[in-house]
């Protein structure tokens, strides 16, 4: 988990990202999760792919797994992001209404780069 900068006056707060600075990568692609209902969504793993994951608003429940072990992460503030490096499978759960995860991308889109299985995961993994 990182703290992202922010800066606050009478006008509230303003907080930036920026990529190789902020973040250990170039940012090459944002996307964003809104309107989820009920579901689970993830459960993947990216080959090469570096992550920040923000919810810029409400909350959302994030688990790591290394294959090993799990771990939870509950993102609920703007000023809070995970960082999330390649090879690790990841679910994201318990969207509170409203919320909005953001994510900063070290790479653009490909397809290649997902493992959907978990058992080719673990393969992947050499475990
Ligand atoms: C991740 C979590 C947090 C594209 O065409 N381009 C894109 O850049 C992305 C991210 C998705 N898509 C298409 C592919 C699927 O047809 O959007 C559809 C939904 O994507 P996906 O099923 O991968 O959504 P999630 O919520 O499982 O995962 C997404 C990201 O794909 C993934 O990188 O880490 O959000």
């Amino acid at each position: 988990m990182i703290d992202i900068r922010k800066f606050t006056d009478n006008r509230g707060y303003l907080s930036v990202i920026e990529g190789g600075m902020d973040i250990p990568f170039e940012i090459k692609r944002i996307y964003y999760l809104y309107m989820v209902p009920e579901v689970a969504r993830g459960a993947h793993a990216h080959k090469a792919l570096q992550q920040l994951l923000v919810a810029t608003s409400g909350s959302v429940e994030v688990i790591m797994d290394d294959g090993v072990s799990k771990k939870s992460f509950i993102l609920d503030k703007p000023w809070k992001g995970l960082l999330v490096a390649p090879g690790l499978w990841r679910d994201l759960e318990n969207f509170s209404g409203g919320a909005v995860l953001m994510c900063l991308a070290s790479e653009k889109y490909d397809a290649a780069d997902y493992i959907r299985d978990y058992d080719e995961f673990k393969a992947y993994k050499g475990l």
